[in-house]
């Protein structure tokens, strides 16, 4: 089962691929595999590599996401953290359910706290990139919000192991209302360069109207060994306000420009290209079709995106992108 060889992208590779895990995980530097949709059905057993999102992909039946590394690859578990790593890179993941944890806020903290402790004595020590997902982001009023009351959890749990600074982060909700709260990321052995985004407010001085404790992140980070850009998720937000609540295609318009603003802050140039994977979450799968072709619009073609059915945590915001901008290489993708 040949993987998609249209890009190889060194010496992290994202690859979005109709397949089976039982076909990835043993292909040689297989560091993540991560499932949205049908694929997220399978079982698979006892390979920490393997997570299963519920995020559902609009336009397609079951997608993986794929991070291989040009290195052996070991993995394990430490209580409900899993991890692999190779070559200086580390993925890991937690999954914990809401309410055995007392709830998302402390379920949040817990997860932080667990996943500080456990890069405090790895020699992959510095956080870069981590995606949050669970469901009903925008349920409760006021600091009672669910993304709030997360936001909250989150920022006690960093408090032990990022004085360095944030990483870069997604928060997604996922629709469907799961009580899950599961979170993944990406670590080196070598520390990254925080990259903000001239056009916007860092998030965690966001003023107190958004929350008593601001968001925790980083608007991107540049990896290292040149491997290039993650990209946090990105919405139609200026300064620190919502722009054009309630018009979609001005919303994917200001987006773009927030990420062409982040490109050229990492001093990135060239723009998003077949080694830029993007997601795409859209809060209305209905409006699928319609942002399949703004996206067409706005991209190259080569630019491989996954359109996912999820929540952005502003409710006026109907559509956020997150991804990497990663580097050309010449490494053929194993198959
Ligand atoms: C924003 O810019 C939109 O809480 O981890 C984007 C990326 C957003 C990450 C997070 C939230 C987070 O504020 C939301």
């Amino acid at each position: 089962m040949p993987l998609s060889v249209d890009a190889a992208c060194v010496p992290l590779r994202v690859h979005y691929v109709a397949a089976e895990p039982a076909q990835l995980l043993p292909a040689p530097g297989t560091l993540a595999a991560i499932g949205f949709g049908a694929a997220a059905a399978v079982a698979v057993a006892d390979d920490p590599r393997w997570l299963r999102l519920p995020l559902l992909p609009l336009g397609a039946d079951a997608v993986v996401e794929v991070w291989q590394i040009d290195a052996t690859v070991e993995h394990g578990r430490v209580g409900s953290l899993r991890h692999a790593a190779g070559g200086g890179w580390l993925f890991g993941a937690i999954e914990l359910d809401e309410a055995a944890q007392g709830g998302l806020e402390q379920a949040a903290e817990t997860a932080y706290r667990a996943l500080a402790a456990f890069h405090a004595s790895r020699a992959e020590r510095h956080v870069l990139r981590v995606w949050n997902y669970f469901g009903a982001i925008n349920h409760g009023a006021g600091d009672d919000e669910r993304y709030k009351r997360f936001c909250a959890g989150r920022a006690r749990g960093m408090s032990a192991g990022f004085a360095g600074g944030y990483p870069a982060a997604t928060a997604i909700g996922v629709q469907g209302a799961p009580q899950r709260l599961q979170i993944y990321w990406l670590a080196a052995a070598i520390a990254g360069t925080r990259v903000e985004n001239p056009r916007q407010t860092s998030a965690w001085r966001y003023p107190r109207h958004y929350g008593p404790s601001p968001p925790t992140f980083a608007r991107g980070m540049r990896l290292p060994g040149g491997a290039g850009l993650a990209i946090s998720g990105t919405a139609a937000i200026v300064g620190h306000a919502s722009q054009s609540a309630g018009d979609l295609d001005a919303q994917l318009a200001e987006t773009f420009a927030n990420l062409g603003a982040l490109l050229a802050a990492a001093g990135v140039d060239g723009g998003f290209d077949a080694c830029s994977p993007l997601k795409v979450y859209l809060r209305d799968p209905a409006q699928a079709t319609r942002v399949a072709a703004l996206l067409d619009a706005h991209l190259p073609a080569a630019v491989p995106r996954l359109l996912l059915a999820g929540d952005v945590c502003r409710a006026e915001l109907a559509v956020e992108i997150d991804g990497w901008r990663l580097m050309p290489g010449q490494q053929p993708m194993p198959g």
